[in-house]
């Protein structure tokens, strides 16, 4: 189910451009439009989720598909010996800007460890 205001369903429908790398059933891969690594890519459900909040035990494939494209996204981009972060924001005090669940899959360069 799209949401008709959310950009991310926008890209998941492909009407609005993005620089996809990834698609199946569940899940759409992009890069961030404004990247923080050298490999910065968004992996989101295809249907409009809002954050984790929404999660239900009837989207486990999907969230388990969100986890399991993590390997073959950092084989592809040729991180997955040197590593990389998962990070997803939920809500104000977890920085959430849009409002479209999203896994952020951060690759490329050492990052600062940003829990103390
Ligand atoms: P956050 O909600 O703070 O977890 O991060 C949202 C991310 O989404 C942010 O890193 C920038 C990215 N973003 C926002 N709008 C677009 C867009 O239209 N296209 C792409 N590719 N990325 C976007």
């Amino acid at each position: 189910m799209a949401n008709q205001d959310c950009i991310f369903c926008k890209i998941v429908a492909g009407e609005i451009p993005s620089d996809k790398v990834f698609q199946d059933e569940w899940v759409t891969a992009f890069r961030d439009i404004n990247p923080l690594a050298p490999t910065h890519i968004l992996i989101i459900p295809n249907n409009h989720l809002t954050s984790t909040n929404d999660l239900t035990p009837y989207h486990a494939a999907m969230a388990g598909r969100m986890l399991t494209v993590v390997p073959e996204l950092a084989a592809k981009e040729g991180i997955v010996e040197s590593g990389y972060r998962l990070i997803m924001n939920t809500g104000p005090d977890g920085n959430q800007v849009v409002m479209h669940m999203h896994l952020h899959l951060l690759g490329g360069h050492r990052m600062k460890h940003a829990m103390g």
